[in-house]
């Protein structure tokens, strides 16, 4: 059944690292995929614009099944595959809410995040104020401190797994608070 499945992906793009990571946590493995260049602009070519009208990647298709947006193909393929590998989604209550609400708030954080990262991609240059990007900083800095706590409670409240998850997160942190200066 992977062998029904195309995915276009590019270089560095976390949304594509999701859609892969389910196919694998899936065992979903020998799926078709491509790598194309986002420097050659490969996905505004007609191949993606085929499957994605947006021209991003992920593209992803399942036989005649389109679903691009990178979560929703995540629900997609836990929802078809649900007995087979690894259960993305937990059955207690409080989890699944704990779940949901990280993966949805998490598109803030990233929101935020490019808005200082891309500052200069995104605004063309005459419209660029040293104060605007002052206060996207500030606004992910206070962004920053929100996930810094929930990372300390899971700290605190976790296993193995969870810590290594934790050190890994305040190294990208740290990482990222140290080149911005927030
Ligand atoms: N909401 C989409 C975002 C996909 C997305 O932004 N992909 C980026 C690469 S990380 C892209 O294709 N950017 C090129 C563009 O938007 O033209 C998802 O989660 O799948």
């Amino acid at each position: 059944m992977a062998q029904d499945m195309t995915l276009l992906w590019g270089s560095g793009s976390p949304p594509c690292w999701r859609v892969m990571i389910a196919l694998e946590e899936k065992n979903l493995q020998g799926y078709n995929h491509k790598l194309l260049s986002f420097e050659k602009m490969e996905h505004k070519s007609q191949e993606v614009l085929d499957i994605n009208p947006r021209g991003q990647l992920p593209s992803f298709k399942h036989g005649d099944v389109a679903v691009n947006e990178s979560y929703a193909a995540c629900f997609y393929l836990e929802s078809q595959f649900k007995s087979q590998g690894n259960k993305l989604i937990p059955d207690s209550p409080a989890e699944q809410a704990l779940m949901y609400q990280r993966m949805f708030e998490g598109l803030t954080f990233y929101e935020k995040l490019n808005a200082v990262i891309y500052y200069n991609w995104f605004i063309p240059e005459g419209e660029r104020h040293d104060s605007a990007l002052q206060r996207n900083k500030e606004s992910l800095a206070t962004e920053l401190k929100l996930w810094e706590g929930y990372l300390q409670k899971v700290l605190l409240s976790s296993n193995l797994f969870f810590l290594l998850f934790y050190l890994l997160f305040c190294l990208f942190f740290f990482t990222i608070k140290l080149y911005f200066y927030v």
